[in-house]
């Protein structure tokens, strides 16, 4: 069988997402796509999957018989409208992280998934399916650097666009870290700290740009992470566990180490669509799959509210100088 999918939101990740699920993974087609600009929308249509739809609003792309499953890919506000339709419709939905931008609005996800009576909505944490952080997650678990005590990352960009304002740096960027490093611990967060640095010269407008921020965990594990999105040299994304035994770090990217110009060195990527290039493969080739057999077996509206809530602790974090109490509503028994 092949899924029949609708795409909203033709931007640069879902440009991504439909060369993938059109034409380079297995068992996918695009036969939708919508972009509230719609002249983006035709055009990237007739570049990807020509033969695709191309609706006049979001909606109208979910209520399409055509369309078997959605795909969400529009900027963060828009994402708990076409999430929200997408279960009223009954249709799978894959939705790019954020799930939504605060907790109430993914909680109000979670209750109607709840309330359609069987889990339809998986959200794009794809660092999960990265190689490298399964390596990682596989040495933590096997006990040889002793129970993890201490974390140190960094989130670095090396320039970010003109739009990206505000505390995207938590909500946009360091929710990655806030989902990957819970299921790398296998742990919840308990509370939150942000300390500002000076500010870059390189940060537009009224971005703080750097800063650190710190999470605790129920079990008491101290996760330090620097954000830092002008760092100007490159897509840099680090972790480091530091056991009771030993420490493990996440691998660096594949590149050549090079002997030239009286340097010796490797290169460093400065894109976001090539360090987790393999991991956006990996994930939605699963979610295809397990799509087509009725089930969900990626990140979960769950773990979408519970990245949201840390977000939303970290950002008061920020606003108060504060450490904020990390507190969710109890996990239902539905996501168990
Ligand atoms: P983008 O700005 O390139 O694209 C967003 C697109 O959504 C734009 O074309 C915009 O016109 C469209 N859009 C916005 N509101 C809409 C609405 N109401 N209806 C229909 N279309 C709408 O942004 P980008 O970088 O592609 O990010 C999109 C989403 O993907 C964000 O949630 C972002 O956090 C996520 N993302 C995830 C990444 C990952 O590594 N998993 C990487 C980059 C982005
Ligand atoms: P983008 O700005 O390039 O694209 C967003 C697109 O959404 C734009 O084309 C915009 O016109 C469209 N859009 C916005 N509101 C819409 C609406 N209401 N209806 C239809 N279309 C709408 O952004 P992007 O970088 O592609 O990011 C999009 C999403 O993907 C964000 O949620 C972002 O966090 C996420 N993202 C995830 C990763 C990742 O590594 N998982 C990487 C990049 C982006
Ligand atoms: C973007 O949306 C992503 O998801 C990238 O992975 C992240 O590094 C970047 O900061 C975000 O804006």
């Amino acid at each position: 069988m092949t899924l029949k999918i609708g795409v909203i939101g033709t931007g640069a990740i879902g440009q991504e997402h439909i060369g993938r699920l059109h034409g380079k993974l297995v068992g996918s087609t695009v036969v939708a796509v919508n972009d509230i600009n719609l002249e983006n929308a035709r055009v990237v249509a007739e570049r990807l999957c020509p033969s695709a739809s191309v609706h006049a609003t979001g909606q109208a792309l979910i209520d399409s018989p055509e369309v078997d499953a959605v795909v969400v890919t529009s900027w963060g506000p828009s994402h708990e409208e076409f999430v929200l339709a997408s279960i009223a419709a009954g249709k799978p939905v894959f939705c790019e992280k954020p799930l939504a931008t605060t907790a109430e609005a993914c909680q109000r996800i979670v209750e109607a998934e709840i309330a359609a009576g069987r889990q339809l909505v998986q959200v794009g944490f794809m660092r999960r399916y990265d190689a490298g952080y399964r390596q990682l997650k596989e040495v933590v678990a096997s006990g040889r650097i002793g129970a993890p005590l201490l974390l140190h990352c960094a989130h670095r960009n090396p320039s970010v666009p003109a739009h990206y304002v505000g505390d995207m740096g938590i909500t946009d960027t360091f929710i990655h870290e806030i989902d990957v490093l819970r299921w790398l611990v296998d742990d919840d967060y308990v509370s939150a700290q942000v300390i500002e640095g000076k500010k870059s010269r390189h940060a537009l407008n009224d971005l703080s740009d750097p800063y650190m921020i710190v999470l605790k965990t129920r079990s008491g594990v101290v996760i330090d992470t620097e954000v830092f999105v002008n760092c100007q040299f490159g897509y840099d994304i680090q972790c480091q566990v530091v056991g009771e035994d030993g420490t493990a770090s996440l691998p660096e990217p594949a590149t050549v180490p090079m002997r030239q110009a009286s340097q010796a060195g490797r290169a460093l990527l400065m894109d976001w669509k090539l360090r987790f290039i393999d991991s956006y493969d990996v994930e939605l080739q699963e979610w295809v799959q397990a799509t087509t057999e009725g089930k969900v077996t990626g990140p979960t509206a769950w773990d979408g509210y519970f990245a949201a809530v840390t977000s939303d602790a970290c950002v008061e974090a920020k606003r108060t100088g504060q450490i904020v109490p990390i507190t969710t509503m109890d996990k239902p028994d539905f996501y168990r």
